[in-house]
């Protein structure tokens, strides 16, 4: 190889390295680093455009103000920016959960290993299976539309609805979208890499940065995550919404779990254990786990489908004016099964009407819905929605607390002022 290929690729690494905030800074300011980088990154082409970002910002794209907010690490989508939207959140405005930030990844050098005792053949002998980017795009590929949500969607609510307190990142309802995922089913990469028949669970794990809490290292971001699961309806997926899939959603490939809280959709995954035994990690521990008064002592079983949610398009605090007719819109989704039903107030839970539905109802994604209306009393007034979805679940007035602020179900009273 020749020297300026050399440096080329040395430079990339440390771009990445620098990314995933494993730099020392040694004098350097960030922002001269990401000047330095720049052209290196923009010579070598990368695939997903210019991947520059604001000096020290945890996430790549672009999260506008006016279509996020801003959370840390995170960014939450804004309900308002989804009105006029299709389906499909468009991936500009999807919302990112990261525990680091996003690894700038190069499909081209990109290995997925599988390993483990629950593999036959050489990977029980520590010999790991690998696939790169290209083996996988050359298997049959899937296609599907599903939600990806954060178990702590809604946390906020908790406090601002029942006045609990729980910590954790403060969501209000944005931490959730709808993409047209592509890839390859999980299980038939498990099935090509020897699965063997004493396999239980499969441990997908990022190639992010080491996530440190409180003080102490719990290592990569890595959640198990049952066989039958697995071999059900998970992919790796490589596609976004039609997409190569952005950086920030876990570029080159990650894993989706249809209908099961955002955690389990291990981004920028490196590796598989498969595994005869359970597994633990933090993330099915400590972490998505219900601890409080109302569950067992230890905590339920680890978290696995989403509950039920309802959302307007619509900002806290918006303003109408009397007397005009307005159309509202919102989106029902449940980790259950599709929503089939959704119930409107516009005068805080007083009297409720049916939305009309916009689409039909399907497991693993929401549905749209409209109601009209038309304010007559000036002053401030609550909107709420309520959903019900196939198995008959429903939201309730009030969400059970635990310590963690996972799974808010209850329904949300959306502030709005008539003028
Ligand atoms: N490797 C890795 N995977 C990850 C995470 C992460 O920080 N690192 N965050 C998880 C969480 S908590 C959620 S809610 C989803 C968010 O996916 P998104 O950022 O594409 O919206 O990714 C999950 N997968
Ligand atoms: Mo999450």
């Amino acid at each position: 190889m020749c020297a300026a290929q050399h440096e080329i690729a040395y430079d990339r690494h440390r771009l990445r390295q620098w990314l995933d905030g494993e730099a020392k800074a040694d004098g350097v300011t960030r922002r001269r680093l990401l000047t330095l980088l720049a052209a290196t990154a923009t010579a070598t082409a990368l695939p997903m455009g210019n991947p520059a970002r604001a000096a020290d910002s945890p996430i790549v794209k672009p999260t506008p103000p006016e279509s996020f907010i801003q959370r840390g690490t995170n960014a939450e989508t804004r309900w308002e920016a989804l009105n006029g939207t299709g389906h499909h959140t468009p991936n500009a405005l999807f919302f990112v959960r990261n525990h680091t930030a996003t690894p700038v990844l190069d499909a081209t050098d990109w290995r997925l290993r599988l390993w483990g005792d629950g593999l036959r053949g050489r990977p029980a002998e520590g010999k790991p299976v690998e696939f790169g980017y290209d083996d996988l795009r050359a298997l049959p590929s899937v296609t599907r539309t599903a939600f990806v949500e954060c178990a702590g969607n809604g946390r906020s609510h908790y406090a601002t609805q029942q006045g609990q307190t729980v910590p954790g990142t403060p969501w209000t309802l944005g931490a959730v979208g709808v993409a047209r995922w592509r890839g390859v089913r999980l299980a038939d990469v498990l099935r090509r890499a020897g699965l063997s028949s004493c396999a239980v669970d499969v441990q997908p794990r990022g190639l992010d940065a080491e996530y440190v809490s409180g003080g102490e290292n719990l290592g990569r971001v890595r959640r198990p995550l049952p066989l039958a699961k697995a071999l059900d309806d998970v992919l790796l997926a490589y596609e976004m919404n039609g997409e190569p899939l952005p950086y920030d959603h876990g570029h080159p490939v990650r894993v989706l779990v249809p209908s099961w809280v955002g955690i389990a959709s291990i981004k920028w995954v490196g590796d598989i254990e498969v595994s005869a035994q359970p597994l633990y990690s933090p993330w099915n521990t400590t972490f998505y786990r219900l601890f409080g008064p109302a569950y067992p002592q230890d905590g339920t079983a680890p978290l696995t489908r989403q509950t039920i949610k309802s959302a307007f398009e619509l900002k806290s605090g918006a303003t109408f004016t009397a007397g005009e007719r307005q159309v509202l819109h919102g989106r029902s989704w449940s980790g259950a099964g599709g929503v089939v039903r959704v119930d409107v107030s516009t005068d805080g839970g007083t009297i409720w009407r049916r939305a009309r539905l916009h689409d039909r109802p399907r497991s693993d994604t929401w549905t749209r819905w409209s109601v009209p209306w038309t304010p007559r009393t000036p002053g401030p007034t609550q909107l709420l929605a309520r959903a019900t979805d196939t198995a008959g679940r429903s939201q309730p007035d009030t969400a059970v607390f635990n310590t963690q602020g996972y799974l808010f179900n209850a329904v949300v009273r959306h502030p709005v002022t008539v003028l």
